[in-house]
């Protein structure tokens, strides 16, 4: 994003000075063999230098006097464009945690938040099960209550950090109502007795994910966020501050692959002049260029809607979000034709971030579920 736009700071051109310099030193261009072993790594690396930092507010270990959504947006667009499981293993340690800072008690935001800065525990956000993903009410997960400690039983699946995480921000039915209102949010350990990883997911793009298995997983009371009954809005206020976050990696991916396209069409040769001096190539850019800057501007208004002015930004961040990951994907595909055959071989940035992309479609709430956001937002204010 470009930050002499009046949506961002001079503390933001500076974040994103230091960081982009911090990942051209730090950061591998290669896939890791053991992404397991990879994101232990990045989580450490990107708490020693500080970045971890902006996943929580000064209070608790933070830069940041709160959670500062354009800062959030613009570390993952740079990390995103350098390295994407950097992306993923900054964006979690967010997600993970981001419940605890709007609605942790005193006592979990001490034990929690700055371990989460340092990069010392890995966070993770549990919502998903298998017959509630778009449908998040449907979830089964249960947690009864019995004197000072919940028994949580059920199954939640595709866990970004599975298996890797310290500890779990858990969605489960708590009440006895069907719906968004039964529902409450717990901190779980990774230790705790009867919490199990059952399988292992690998994807196009890999990166820990799993499947976790509650049983009688005890909870003490202290470990629940905010009221019993609230967790549906827990869970959506966390994903209205780290949607538009996803817009910001999606728009690092896509301007990653608009760099390295027109590198390529400036240096391929072809019917005696250079790919760049075809006028379909020239189409082809300036539609990209166009997604870019179109998707870094909603990025950037969802973020500062919510910095400035201290709105719910629902509907801001459904836009950014849609917007910017769809409209990455086609910016990616159209490098990858510029490249040609080589756009798709293995080992080439191009064919990394083809892979990479698909997934922001999907996750945090799919593009089917934004419309639907966009448009009920839109019909609840309408008057006529
Ligand atoms: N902030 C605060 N409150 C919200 C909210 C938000 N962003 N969105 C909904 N709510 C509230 C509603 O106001 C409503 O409150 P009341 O019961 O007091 O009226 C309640 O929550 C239920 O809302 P709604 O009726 O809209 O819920 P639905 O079951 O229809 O679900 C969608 C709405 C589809 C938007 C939701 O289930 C969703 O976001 N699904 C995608 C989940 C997702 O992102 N999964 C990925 C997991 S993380 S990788």
């Amino acid at each position: 994003m470009n930050t002499a736009l009046p949506f961002f700071e001079t503390k933001h051109a500076q974040l994103v000075e230091a960081l982009n310099a911090w990942c051209k030193r730090s950061l591998a261009a290669d896939e890791p063999e053991d992404v397991d072993a990879a994101c232990r790594d990045l989580v450490q690396q990107l708490g020693q230098a500080g970045w971890l930092r902006y996943c929580v507010p000064e209070a608790y270990g933070g830069v940041l006097e709160k959670l500062d959504s354009r800062a959030l947006c613009l570390i993952r667009e740079t990390l995103a464009y350098h390295a994407g499981l950097a992306d993923f293993s900054f964006a979690m340690q967010g997600l993970g945690s981001g419940a605890i800072t709007l609605y942790g008690s005193e006592d979990l935001k001490q034990t929690y938040l700055p371990k989460v800065a340092e990069g010392e525990w890995i966070a993770a956000f549990a919502l998903s099960e298998p017959e509630a993903g778009s449908d998040v009410a449907a979830m089964t997960t249960t947690a009864t209550l019995e004197g000072d400690t919940y028994i949580l039983n059920g199954c939640k699946t595709w866990i970004s950090n599975g298996g890797i995480a310290d500890f779990y921000t858990v969605f489960a039915r708590s009440e006895p109502i069907n719906g968004a209102r039964g529902i409450s949010a717990f901190i779980v350990p990774s230790n705790t007795p009867g919490l199990q990883i059952t399988e292992r997911i690998e994807v196009i793009a890999p990166h820990p994910l799993a499947t976790l298995r509650f049983e009688n997983c005890r909870i003490p009371i202290e470990q629940r966020l905010s009221e019993a009954g609230s967790g549906f809005k827990v869970a959506m206020q966390t994903l209205d501050i780290f949607r538009a976050s996803v817009a910001g990696a999606a728009v690092g991916f896509a301007r990653r692959a608009l760099d390295e396209a027109l590198q390529r069409a400036k240096q391929r040769q072809l019917f005696g002049q250079s790919l760049a001096d075809f006028q379909m190539t020239q189409a082809k850019l300036a539609d990209m260029a166009t997604a870019v800057e179109a998707s870094a501007l909603l990025t950037a208004q969802a973020a500062w809607t919510r910095d400035i002015q201290g709105k719910p930004t629902t509907q801001e961040a459904a836009m950014a979000k849609m917007m910017a990951t769809e409209s990455a994907q086609q910016v990616i595909d159209s490098a990858v034709q510029i490249f040609g055959g080589l756009g798709i071989q293995h080992g080439t940035i191009t064919e990394r971030l083809y892979r990479e992309i698909r997934a922001l479609r999907i996750y945090e709430g799919a593009t089917e579920v934004q419309k639907l956001i966009i448009a009920r937002s839109l019909l609840k204010g309408s008057t006529t």
